[in-house]
C-alpha cells in the first residue's frame, strides 16, 4: 500500500493511518479494560462465563496488544456469545465451525492473535470433528472451551459432557449416554497444548491463558463453567469456596529432588491421559505440552520452494500461466 498525505482542516499535514511508518511507530496507548469492553454481556447472573471474560480481559490488559491484532471467534451457544463482548476483530461463527474459520484466519495472518470461544455442545458435539482436525494440523490459536455440561442456549438438553444420570429435556429419565472426557479426546486429536481449569478460580484462568497464548500451536483449554440456570452447583466439588476442592497438577521442575519423581512430566502423553481417567472433578493444570511444528510455518515453507519454483512469479502470473496452459 502506498503513502498518502492530506491536509487537515487547519492547514497541517496527516498520514493516514496503517500506511505510515511514523504512524506504525508512534507511541502506542496502554490498552485498557474500557478499550476491549464492547458490550455488556447477555449472560444469566451468576453464569461462569462473566468470570471466563473478566479474566479474558486481565490477560488482554497484562499482556497490553496490540489493539488491532485481537480477534475472538466463536460458534453458537451462551459461551459463544463471547466475541459480542469483546471490542476486537470478532465473529460469531455457525455453530461447531469455529475452528475452520479460525484457520483460515490463522493461516492467512499469522501477525494476529487468534482466540476463540465456545461451549462443550459446539466443541465437542457438532464441532467434535472440526476440534480433532485442528488438532491434528497444529493450527495456531488459543481455544478455550467453557463446559458447563448442558446445552444453555436452546434452554437444557444433553450435552456431550453431561454425566450419565443427567435429567434433561432430551433425556427425561436421566442421560444414558457415557459422556466424552475432554482431555482424552484433547489428547487423542493431538492439540499440542491441553489444560483445564474452574471459572471460580480467575488467578488459574488467568495463567492458563497465558500459557496457552504463549505457545506456538493448537492450544486448548477446558474450563468447568456453571450455567446456573440449568445446571447449578454441578462443579461445586471443585470450589473450595463451596465445599469442594480444586486440586491443582503439580508439573515436573527437573530439579533431582525426590519429590519431583511424583511431579507430573507435562510432555509425557500416557501420564496426561492418566490425569484424564481421575474421577470427576478430576484435577486442574496443564496436561499436555508438547513443541511440533506448526502448520502455519510448514504451508509458509510449502509456499515459499514453490513460488521459488515459478522464478519468484506474482500471483496474477501465476494465475495468468495456469490460464494459458488451459487454452
Ligand atoms: C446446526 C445447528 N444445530 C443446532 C442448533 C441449536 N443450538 C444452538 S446452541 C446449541 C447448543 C449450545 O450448547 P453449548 O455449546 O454447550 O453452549 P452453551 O449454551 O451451553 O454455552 C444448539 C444445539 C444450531 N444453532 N445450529
Ligand atoms: S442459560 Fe446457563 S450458560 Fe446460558 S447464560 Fe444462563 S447460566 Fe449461562
Ligand atoms: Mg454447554
Amino acid at each position: 500500500m502506498s503513502e498518502t498525505t492530506t491536509a487537515n482542516g487547519d492547514g497541517a499535514t496527516t498520514v493516514e493511518a496503517g500506511v505510515s511508518p511514523a504512524i506504525a511507530d508512534a507511541p502506542r496507548e496502554k490498552l485498557t479494560k474500557k478499550a476491549i469492553t464492547a458490550d455488556l454481556p447477555t449472560w444469566c447472573p451468576g453464569c461462569g462465563d462473566f468470570a471466563v471474560l473478566a479474566a479474558f480481559y486481565k490477560v488482554l490488559e497484562k499482556r497490553n496488544l496490540e489493539h488491532e491484532k485481537i480477534v475472538t471467534l466463536a460458534g453458537i451457544g451462551c459461551s459463544s456469545r463471547f466475541p459480542y463482548f469483546v471490542n476486537g476483530h470478532g465473529a460469531h461463527y455457525i455453530h461447531g465451525r469455529a475452528v475452520p474459520l479460525a484457520s483460515g484466519i490463522s493461516l492467512a495472518r499469522p501477525d494476529l492473535h487468534v482466540f476463540l470461544f465456545g461451549g462443550d455442545g459446539d466443541g465437542f458435539s457438532i464441532g467434535g470433528n472440526h476440534l480433532d482436525h485442528g488438532a491434528r494440523k497444529n493450527i495456531n490459536m488459543t481455544y478455550f472451551i467453557m463446559d458447563n455440561f448442558v446445552y444453555g442456549l436452546t434452554k437444557k438438553q444433553t450435552s456431550p459432557t453431561s454425566p450419565i444420570g443427567f435429567k434433561s429435556k432430551t433425556d427425561p429419565t436421566g442421560a444414558i449416554d457415557q459422556p466424552v472426557n475432554p482431555m482424552k479426546k484433547l489428547i487423542a486429536g493431538g492439540a499440542t497444548f491441553i489444560a483445564r481449569t474452574h471459572a471460580a478460580n480467575v488467578t488459574h484462568m488467568i495463567q492458563l491463558i497465558e500459557r496457552a497464548m504463549d505457545h506456538q500451536g493448537f492450544s486448548v483449554i477446558e474450563c468447568l463453567s456453571e450455567c446456573v440456570e440449568f445446571f447449578p452447583d454441578v462443579f461445586d466439588p471443585a470450589n473450595p469456596k463451596k465445599g469442594g476442592s480444586f486440586e491443582v497438577i503439580q508439573e515436573k521442575k527437573w530439579d533431582s529432588t525426590p519429590e519431583d519423581e511424583l511431579r507430573h512430566d507435562v510432555t509425557d502423553e500416557l501420564a496426561a491421559y492418566k490425569l484424564a481417567t481421575l474421577p470427576f472433578p478430576g484435577v486442574f493444570g496443564v496436561f499436555y505440552e508438547t513443541d511440533r511444528p506448526t502448520k502455519n510455518v510448514l504451508e509458509k515453507k510449502w509456499i515459499e520452494t514453490s513460488r521459488e519454483k515459478t522464478g519468484n512469479a506474482s500471483d496474477l502470473e501465476i494465475l495468468q500461466k495456469t490460464f494459458d496452459r488451459m487454452k
